[in-house]
């Protein structure tokens, strides 16, 4: 392929728009300074309509990116016998490829037919026959998986991907580690070359996106040993566990709060969430301010102090403020919205004057949150909803749980995640926190049951470690929230499988 046409393509896909720069979202969720729009060839109909198959002077541009695909085919020796595209955007390329060179193709379907064969692929499938996945453009690589993984149940083998334009934030590494080579024909760094170079972006605007793409890799390839790490078998599924906390506090929908503790989070080197569970506001605030530089959250039963004042609210505010973390009042509101109001502005304790975040259970409806939100919104403060309980017998789970997902879906201006057992959201603007945490699995004798730090933020994909008598238990305070801290945050590390 001569470098020319390639810079000739990028130019007239320029031309149509399908290079957009701005402010935008991906799949993912994660914000992105430049955007590729290939469903807007679609939108071409001279483009689409000029039948053409060879780079000449005015081909179609569909028929020129077309081209580009399959000839990559040939110079590659690449062996299949069908062909199919990623939907939608890839489905009119696959298209032109199939009827020009007269090649089978298979249809994957987004959801299965619910009447007739309920098949997910249409087409004549030969069950041992190779198909070639082709793609418009590849961030993580989940897309192409995803297409692979449904072709594979069908029987088929997947080995070659073809994509037009390769984002370069880790596609190529994680398609690699499932056994698919990627084979990309424009690159992100190749496209701001030749945008810049024929001055349709300025240097700067060339440079940001640069340094966005090399901040913003989604794929970590392998373990120390040079073997694929556990994430790297991942299915597209759990890509979003490899957002670290950082990308997810710049996610366009997270709450501002929840992006203000994943950013401490990540500053703090903590995942570790402090449950100050002690009677006494001495001792409280003593914790609070050796504690402090440990943790990400501290969280309080105010209820549970024998000798509550308004002046306590004022200095653990000032210690949030000190060593940089958010306080987490535990109330567990579970009555009528009106009531709600009144318990987390009012009474004795005032809950909403200095604590950021609260709890409640989903047991009264939405009226709960909206209840909660009214007085908490304007201040800036958000909850979590109670979605599992670490208590033996908990009636926290299956479809109970199911409703408090939808419920925060719905509340997303207010709610920022939840209390639970493990990830229960796919979405990466949920913050998970999980009670119910030492180092040595077991329980007590009120029922409470406990998981070690690693099994919470690795295996479960929580992503905050609440930790009382673990460290309140131990000797040396100081020391035990050190090693819970370490231990949630290498747990954290082995999950973006560094
Ligand atoms: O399901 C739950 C929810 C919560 S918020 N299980 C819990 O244990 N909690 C709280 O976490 C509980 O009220 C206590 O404050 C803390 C766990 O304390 P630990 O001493 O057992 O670590």
């Amino acid at each position: 392929m001569e470098p020319v046409c390639i810079d000739s393509i990028i130019l007239k896909l320029h031309d149509v728009n399908a290079v957009k720069f701005g402010n935008y979202k991906l799949k993912s969720g994660m914000m992105t300074p430049i955007y590729i729009d290939l469903r807007v060839l679609v939108s071409h109909p001279s483009l689409m309509n000029q039948v053409n198959t060879c780079l000449t002077s005015h081909p179609s541009l569909m028929n020129q990116v077309s081209s580009l695909l399959y000839q990559h085919t040939q110079d590659q020796s690449l062996k299949f016998d069908s062909v199919c595209g990623v939907p939608y955007t890839a489905l009119p390329l696959a298209t032109i490829i199939c009827s020009t060179h007269l090649l089978p193709m298979l249809l994957r379907r987004k959801e299965a037919k619910d009447y007739g064969t309920k098949q997910m692929v249409e087409g004549l499938i030969h069950p041992g026959d190779t198909c070639l996945i082709i793609e418009d453009t590849v961030t993580t690589g989940s897309s192409v998986l995803e297409t692979a993984e449904i072709l594979y149940k069908e029987g088929l083998k997947v080995t070659d991907a073809m994509v037009l334009m390769d984002r370069e934030q880790g596609g190529v590494a994680m398609l690699a580690s499932q056994g698919i080579k990627l084979h990309p024909i424009i690159s992100m760094f190749k496209l701001l070359d030749v945008l810049q170079a024929n001055k349709r972006i300025t240097q700067q605007t060339a440079q940001s996106v640069r340094d966005f793409i090399l901040d913003n890799n989604t794929f970590r390839p392998e373990g120390e040993n040079g073997h694929p790490s556990p994430l790297a078998k991942k299915t597209c599924k759990e890509q979003d566990q490899l957002l670290s906390y950082g990308a997810r506090a710049n996610l366009s929908d997270i709450h501002p709060l929840g992006s203000k503790l994943l950013r401490i989070m990540e500053d703090k080197k903590s995942n570790l969430c402090l449950s100050a569970d002690v009677t006494s506001c001495a001792e409280l605030l003593e914790l609070a301010d050796s504690l402090g530089p440990k943790i990400c959250l501290l969280k309080t039963h105010v209820d549970i102090l024998q000798d509550f004042t308004p002046a306590f609210c004022k200095a653990l505010k000032d210690l949030a403020d000190k060593h940089n973390f958010l306080i987490f009042e535990d109330r567990k509101f579970a009555d009528i919205g009106n009531t709600v109001k009144h318990q987390y502005e009012g009474g004795v304790f005032q809950i909403s004057s200095w604590s950021h975040l609260v709890n409640a259970h989903a047991v009264p409806g939405p009226g709960v949150v909206q209840g909660l939100r009214a007085v908490g919104k304007p201040l800036g403060h958000a909850c979590l909803l109670i979605a599992q309980m670490s208590s033996e017998g908990s009636l926290a789970t299956g479809e109970y749980t199911q409703s408090v997902l939808k419920m925060a879906e719905e509340h997303p201006d207010f709610v920022l995640g939840f209390i639970c057992g493990s990830k229960i959201s796919k979405k990466p603007q949920f913050i998970h926190m999980t009670p119910g945490v030492q180092m040595q699995t077991g329980g007590d004798s009120l029922g409470q049951q406990y998981t070690n730090p690693e099994e919470v933020i690795f295996t479960k994909g929580s992503d905050v470690i609440i930790v009382g008598r673990g460290i309140l238990g131990a000797s040396d305070r100081a020391a035990a929230a050190e090693s819970y801290r370490k231990a949630g945050w290498e747990a954290y590390g082995k999950r973006l499988g560094q």
